[in-house]
């Protein structure tokens, strides 16, 4: 999602601005543009339809010199993706501004901007910033002071950066409900929405937090909280690595962070377990003290995750378990049960609806928060009372891959720990944990079946529709499928209980509706079977993913891919690999762009 990058220096910024947007440029976005001021106070301004790549050849073809200058890569909300609309935006050739997140007021104060005379060239919300910007500072002494009267006038979120050329050794920021973090260099300050983009020049770096708006020059930075008030927030050293951002032999990040999965698994059970049982350090146990209901918050991908851990903490465990799309928690008016925890689950950490769901639940009656996160210094990390670092490495592909089996893992960890206070045997923890580690080899024998998955996905770039079934805790898994084909290859998919297809879906299923059934061998397996015939009998033809003890053979209506055998508990990790592997290369016969698919984001930052 959007993503913005300041700076106040003496050298010349737009290389430095360039290269942090690219940084960010994983996360998906439409347009991207810079404004800058140059030695003799003039503010020139570039913006540009598509990749970083575009803005960095006109800045070649023209190139802008200053040392305070602010960059943006926009996702649309407001106004289609063109040029007009690409930040920065500037109002009298003088304010220049760059904004994350919706300003849910924009019409009214738009309005009332154009009987003050202000002209629009924009659709965005985020042009009112800029005007009413301009029309304070006809009547204050500074930048800030106008920034902060603008900022009253606000509704909704934001993250913004302002840069007046009148004043072209500063940089005003505000931050409320979109992420800023500010970046400590000598002689010089920067400020982005990510640390990520700012780690080739600082590794030293404060957060906003609510509220906060900021004055950053070359030699200071004032922070003021909510209230007007001076305050300081602590510096920081940031513990992300700089890792290689480069896709090796593979031909899409995505395709690389599949084959990470047996790396990034390894890496999130190191060190977390000790003689069969979870190490008692992994989760804080005195905080986790008599939990006795979970309930968990989450998104897209993680919603999925959260969905697979429900029926284990019900099942493995004892303990019961509600999960919750966040957009939809966040403005629900819930009952708390008593002792009560609430995990969010974000790859990111910056999911704002995920965050502002966080948020409510502090004013509920939670006895504790906990995220499971892949992102250490995000702002679900900061927030939550315990913190789960997931360890997965980075992850650039929009669509995810290596954060979904983690979380995964995380989650049956934290069944682990939270069982024992309930029903969970010794016995019973030593095979989750034994599971858990049989899981990155057995994942790598799925990697393996990558060709005959090749194969399958030819038959299949052509459709249009498709079903994914499973049951019991395969149920999600059948849905993320559906979503992971969505999302890159823009097929329609749906998924569905195996059970419940008779109560209507059953009437879309003809030959052209390929459908796809995970079934390892379960308990629910022969269930599963007689749901498999109800769509055989209506002409369906099949695709199923299927433990090699399961009895299901290849014939003209179905297509069966042997997948190792293992241990139920873990079957929802495993059953995931070749879902993934089926969208990727049907999305890469489509033609598809595979990590940066249209329309989508990686990093949610607006509601
Ligand atoms: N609302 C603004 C910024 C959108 C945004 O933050 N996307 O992540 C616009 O549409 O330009």
């Amino acid at each position: 999602m959007c993503g913005i990058v300041g700076a106040v220096a003496q050298r010349d910024v737009a290389a430095i601005l360039i290269a942090g947007l690219k940084q960010l440029e994983y996360r998906g976005y439409d347009s991207a543009g810079l404004a800058i001021i140059s030695a003799d106070k003039q503010l020139h301004c570039l913006r540009r339809v598509g990749k970083v790549e575009k803005l960095q050849q006109a800045v070649i073809e023209s190139p802008v010199f200053g040392g305070t200058g602010i960059a943006h890569t926009r996702w649309a909300t407001h106004g289609i993706a063109n040029e007009t609309n690409a930040h920065p935006h500037i109002s009298h050739q003088q304010i220049a501004v760059v904004h994350n997140g919706i300003i849910e007021n924009h019409q009214q104060l738009r309005q009332q901007l154009i009987e003050q005379g202000y002209t629009f060239s924009s659709e965005t919300d985020t042009e009112v910033i800029t005007h009413l910007t301009h029309f304070h500072l006809q009547t204050t002494e500074t930048l800030l002071e106008a920034v902060q009267k603008t900022i009253k006038q606000l509704q909704g979120a934001y993250g913004t950066v302002i840069i007046d050329k009148n004043d072209p050794e500063q940089m005003i920021v505000a931050r409320s409900g979109s992420p800023l973090v500010i970046g400590y260099g000598l002689g010089e300050h920067f400020v982005a929405s990510d640390p990520l983009a700012l780690l080739a020049v600082t590794r030293r770096f404060s957060f906003l937090e609510e509220g906060d708006i900021a004055q950053i020059s070359r030699f200071s930075v004032k922070i003021f909280d909510a209230q007007g008030d001076p305050v300081k927030r602590d510096i920081v050293e940031s513990q992300t690595s700089n890792e290689s951002n480069d896709k090796g032999q593979y031909k899409h990040y995505m395709l690389k962070e599949i084959f990470e999965q047996p790396l990034a698994l390894q890496r999130t059970l190191a060190g977390r377990i000790q003689q069969h049982k979870i190490a008692p350090d992994c989760f804080p146990n005195e905080k986790l003290q008599g939990i006795e209901h979970i309930q968990i918050i989450a998104c897209g991908t993680s919603y999925h995750a959260a969905l697979v851990a429900r029926y284990w903490f019900e099942s493995l465990a004892g303990i019961s378990c509600n999960v919750e799309i966040a957009s939809e928690f966040r403005y629900r008016k819930s009952v708390t049960p008593k002792n009560s925890l609430l995990i969010t689950l974000s790859q990111s950490g910056e999911t704002a609806d995920t965050l502002a769901a966080l948020r409510l639940a502090k004013q509920l009656d939670y006895q504790t928060t906990l995220t499971i996160c892949n992102s250490p210094e995000s702002s679900l990390v900061r927030e939550s009372d315990i913190a789960y670092m997931m360890k997965a490495g980075r992850e650039v592909g929009v669509a995810s891959s290596k954060a979904f089996t983690v979380q995964l893992a995380a989650l049956l960890m934290l069944v682990a720990t939270l069982g024992r206070q309930h029903q969970l045997s010794a016995d019973r923890e030593k095979q989750i944990v034994e599971a858990l580690q049989s899981l990155p080899a057995k994942i790598e024998q799925v990697l393996a079946m990558e060709q005959q998955i090749k194969q399958l996905a030819e038959g299949f770039a052509d459709k249009h529709h498709s079903l994914f079934l499973g049951r019991g805790e395969q149920y999600p898994i059948a849905m993320e499928g559906a979503l992971k084909l969505k999302e890159i290859s823009y097929i329609h998919a749906e998924a569905y209980a195996a059970g419940e297809l008779k109560h209507g879906p059953l009437a879309l299923v003809d030959a052209d509706m390929p459908v796809i059934v995970v079934a390892p061998d379960n308990e629910l397996l022969e269930k599963l079977k007689s749901n498999v015939e109800e769509v055989r009998a209506r002409g369906g033809l099949m695709i199923v993913f299927a433990d090699k003890n399961s009895g299901f053979k290849s014939d003209d209506t179905m297509q069966v891919l042997e997948v190792p055998h293992c241990d139920p508990i873990i079957a929802p990790i495993v059953y995931t690999i070749p879902l993934q592997l089926l969208s990727y290369h049907v999305a890469l016969i489509k033609g598809t762009d595979v990590d940066q698919p249209r329309n989508l984001a990686k990093s949610v930052t607006v509601e």
